[in-house]
């Protein structure tokens, strides 16, 4: 392994760990919090001191409140991976030693050496490996590239909420097992956290959740990959093939996700949680029924289509399509569960007709929210390796750069669509898009579903909410003229503070662990 002694030295206990979260727009209140700055921050020895946090989606990074020797880490995904570098160069300009770390560095680990300034990436899960990266900046031992891989779910760090900046955030975010059985063709997440299952332990997730009401926040995203790891399928072919050991560990999963749910039935009983789904859910009764005693009260559902061709497009079979879908996503709402229906356009089989379909079910499943994202080849999947070899040396390139490295593109140059369609241009695609969503939340609409919600004050937060999701998105994906983008941003900035003030809670700051035994004396600070 080739060692290299960065020229700054790291010395603790004189050395400030920056922890930066790039973003190349900053709207100075943010919906959920980037969960890894607070994991890694509490993963970084007490003897570096107090770590500061930059969540740019707030506000831009301060490069001049880096000091030489100071170090730098810097987590990227994809889509904000050119400003990851921007920040590291700079960073690195100060004599700071930059680390890079996230899904992006993960996959690419030369692009951030090369570009970010990088003096080490991290490869994987940061929770073991950072201290340790420390230790080896401050002796001088630095690697180039750390094999971080997939920790134990045991050993995933807690994170440190008394970091948060105060009055910034909608919803915490705790995660609760990482990983997914599936394969879809365009996520990377079955690669990168792979397919096993890993369930942290109820009692620390409960914890987090409840440090989080202790400081007002009532919202919880519980930021999983899939919280339905287990299926009655899966559990029922290994009872066909007789496989013992695996029946008892899929039960012993779906056992611990129940006893979670039976645990958040015992926080304050104004909290709300969020998280991430398969719509197989819809089979289980009784986890629905769980959900909704737990106060889970939405789920984003990966519908992606609502065709059967364009769910073969995307290896993702165990979906409906037609009545069979409506029926399956209203049965969440039926259970108190409301989704956020999470569509894919520009899928090879889509026609016209799909985009009208599309709406049409989405009006008609009992949606809370949807969104309507256009494929994006994302490094890492099936999707994106297809595309990468069908165009050879031969990728269209955008100033200097092939689009198969699309990320690197300024973000307003940026091709909204990347996959030639056989029937319908890229201009098509996006104006249909942008159709459904614009018919999706008129404001007719979005009051009518608002309904869903038990008072005016959150109709209210639910009509503000709807605004806010659909001009943030018109940022990311489907605006094209710079007008409108700047339009869309004003927006979201005046919508989110009124926004953020519905979602907060009077602190607790006195709230206490529930006991394990199921109905124990619970969280009697918030319900008194
Ligand atoms: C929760 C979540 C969201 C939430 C909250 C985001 C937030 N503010 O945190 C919401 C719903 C808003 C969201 C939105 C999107 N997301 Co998202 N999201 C996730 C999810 C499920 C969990 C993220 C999380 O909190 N993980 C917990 C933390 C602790 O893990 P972590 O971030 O990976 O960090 C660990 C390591 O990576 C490493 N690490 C990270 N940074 C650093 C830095 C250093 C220096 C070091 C040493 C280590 C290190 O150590 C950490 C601890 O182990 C991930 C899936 C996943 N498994 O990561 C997708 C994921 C990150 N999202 C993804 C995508 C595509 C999106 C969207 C573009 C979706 C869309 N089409 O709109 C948007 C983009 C939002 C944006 N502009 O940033 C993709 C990214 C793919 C890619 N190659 O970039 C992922 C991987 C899911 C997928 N299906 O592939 N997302
Ligand atoms: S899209 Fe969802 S269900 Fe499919 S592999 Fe990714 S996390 Fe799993």
């Amino acid at each position: 392994m080739t060692r290299v002694r960065p020229s700054p030295q790291v010395v603790a206990g004189d050395t400030t760990v920056h922890l930066v979260n790039p973003s190349h727009i900053s709207f100075g209140v943010g919906v959920i919090t980037p969960r890894w700055l607070f994991v890694l921050a509490s993963a970084t020895p007490a003897s570096y001191g107090r770590p500061q946090i930059t969540d740019e989606t707030l506000e831009p990074f301060d490069v001049e409140a880096v000091r030489p020797g100071d170090v730098v880490g810097v987590g990227i995904h994809t889509g904000n991976a050119l400003r990851g570098y921007e920040v590291g160069s700079l960073a690195k300009a100060r004599g700071a030693v930059v680390i890079f770390g996230g899904i992006h560095a993960t996959l690419y680990p030369d692009e951030a050496l090369d570009l970010g300034g990088a003096h080490a990436v991290v490869r994987g899960d940061g929770d073991v490996a950072w201290p340790l990266v420390l230790d080896d900046a401050s002796r001088g031992t630095l690697q180039r590239v750390y094999e971080a891989g997939r920790v134990d779910a045991d050993r995933f760090v807690p994170a440190r909420w008394e970091l948060l900046p105060k009055g910034r955030y909608m919803w915490g975010s705790v995660q609760t097992v990482r990983g997914c059985p599936k394969h879809c063709s365009f996520c990377s997440v079955w690669r990168t956290d792979g397919q096993t299952p890993r369930q942290r332990r109820v009692d620390v997730v409960v914890e987090e959740i409840l440090e989080l009401r202790r400081r007002g926040f009532r919202f919880v995203a519980l930021a999983d990959d899939n919280f339905y790891p287990v299926t009655l399928a899966d559990i029922a072919m290994a009872q066909r093939q007789h496989n013992v050991a695996r029946l008892e560990q899929l039960r012993a999963l779906r056992a611990e996700r129940f006893e979670l749910m039976e645990r958040l039935t015992q926080l304050p009983s104004d909290m709300v949680f969020f998280t991430q789904i398969t719509m197989e859910a819809a089979e289980d009764v009784a986890f629905l029924t769980a959900m909704r005693r737990a106060n889970i009260k939405g789920a984003l559902v990966g519908v992606e289509a609502v065709t059967p061709e364009g769910l073969k497009d995307v290896y993702k079979g165990f979906n409906d399509v037609g009545e069979a879908l409506v029926t399956r996503l209203r049965t969440f709402r039926d259970h108190g569960v409301g989704v956020l229906g999470s569509f894919i356009f520009g899928l090879p089989s889509d026609r016209p007709s799909t985009f009208v379909a599309t709406a049409d079910i989405a009006d008609r499943a009992g949606l809370a929210f949807a969104q309507f994202v256009m494929l994006t080849p994302y490094p890492g999947t099936v999707d994106f390796a297809a595309w990468e070899k069908s165009l050879g040396g031969d990728a269209t390139r955008i100033g200097d750069i092939p689009v198969t490295r699309h990320w690197l593109i300024p973000q307003a140059q940026r091709p909204k669509v990347y996959a030639p369609h056989p029937t319908m241009s890229p201009d098509e695609i996006r104006a249909r898009t942008q159709a459904v969503w614009d018919h999706f939340y008129s404001l007719r609409r979005i009051w009518a579903r608002s309904r869903c919600t038990p008072t005016l004050r959150a109709r209210i937060a639910f009509v503000l909410l709807s605004k806010l999701y659909r001009q943030m998105y018109a940022n990311t994906g489907i605006a094209t003229d710079s007008a409108r983008v700047n339009r869309a941003n004003r927006w979201a900035r005046l919508i989110a503070r009124p926004c953020r003030l519905l979602f907060t809670a009077r602190p607790l700051p006195g709230l206490q662990l529930p006991a394990t035994e199921t109905g124990a004396r619970v969280g009697t600070e918030a319900r008194a």
